[in-house]
């Protein structure tokens, strides 16, 4: 046995690269991160198309660091500006990372990701197939058969079975990405969790409770934009606009009596309250911006920029 074998965290034995977490909407991508990272950075929901921006989260082992991005449900069909938006940033990433972390449902393995895994597999970076939410599978034959095809149909072989909701299978897969990366010392220091700023989570966060209450009223229609944040002494004052496409979508955003939006802003608090590890108070405003979510301009002007 050399010194290396019995000290991992030698520098010199240490790895450190990039992990794309890529695959069709709806998969689990975004808990899959979560749960490598122990802790909710990235919001999730049982809507297709819930994450819009790419978001890096860094989880650091004593054999090194693995440096992951959460992109946007790579899909086919839908037409608007903020859909071309969400491919062109999920595909960039694929060019640029280590490895591919491709997500595809135990349940479900359908033309998407048919059309995503021939994309994949014409890269130079390596894939690592994750079958994620195999908790919901009794039926191991299944499994099997899915494997069989992505090594068989696709030239696939690195595949690991997953369950990012029950936290199954992840040691597994996160030893099999650190293998994958370079010899290299960490990029980032290992108490920092992602590059985004909490601007940018409090605005996701405040998203996430739209999606999960409204997505039926308001598929597209809503995105928010953080007007103020601000430290005082036992607090963090934040303030935050919901836009909306039309005026009818204001009520439904508000609710009667205001109710919606209550629930809205109490549940985002006390999930940022839980992120921050701080006292939090929210303050939601509701505006309408025309065909915001079609409009090349507009949606520069709210931060979605490649
Ligand atoms: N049963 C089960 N459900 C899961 C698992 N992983 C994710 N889910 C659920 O699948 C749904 C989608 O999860 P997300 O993490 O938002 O999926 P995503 O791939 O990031 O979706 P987009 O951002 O829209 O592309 C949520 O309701 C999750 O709770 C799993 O391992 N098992
Ligand atoms: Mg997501």
């Amino acid at each position: 046995m050399t010194h290396a074998d019995q000290n991992p965290s030698d520098p010199s034995e240490q790895r450190c690269g990039y992990v794309a977490i890529a695959g069709r909407p709806n998969v689990g991508k975004s808990t899959l991160l979560n749960a490598m990272l122990g802790q909710k950075l990235a919001i999730t929901a049982h809507k297709p198309q819930t994450t819009r921006h790419q978001i890096l989260g860094i989880r650091t082992v004593p054999e090194g660091q693995m440096v992951f991005i959460d992109t946007p449900g790579i899909h086919r069909t839908m037409p608007k500006a903020i859909n071309r938006y969400m491919n062109r940033v999920a595909r960039a990433v694929l060019q640029d990372v280590d490895v591919v972390a491709w997500v595809i449902d135990a349940t479900h393995f359908g033309p998407d990701d048919e059309a995503l895994g021939r994309e994949l597999g014409r890269l130079n970076t390596p894939v690592v197939c994750v079958v994620n939410k195999v908790d919901l599978l009794a039926d191991k034959q299944t499994l099997l058969q899915l494997a069989q095809r992505l090594s068989g149909e696709f030239g696939f072989d690195n595949i690991v079975m997953v369950s990012a909701l029950k936290k199954k299978g992840l040691d597994e897969l996160g030893e099999r990405l650190l293998k994958l990366l370079p010899f290299s010392r960490p990029f980032f220091d290992e108490d920092e969790l992602t590059d985004r700023s909490e601007r940018f989570i409090a605005a996701e966060f405040v998203r996430e409770q739209l999606i999960r209450r409204l997505h039926q009223e308001l598929p597209y229609a809503a995105t928010v934009e953080i007007e103020g944040f601000a430290r005082e002494p036992n607090l963090v004052r934040i303030g935050a606009v919901i836009w909306v496409e039309r005026s009818g979508q204001k009520g439904i955003v508000i609710g009667k009596g205001g109710a919606t939006l209550k629930e809205i802003g109490s549940s985002a608090r006390s999930a940022l309250e839980s992120f921050l590890g701080e006292k939090v108070f929210l303050e939601l405003w509701v505006k309408v911006k025309k065909g915001w979510s079609d409009d090349e301009r507009a949606l520069q002007s709210f931060g979605y920029v490649d």
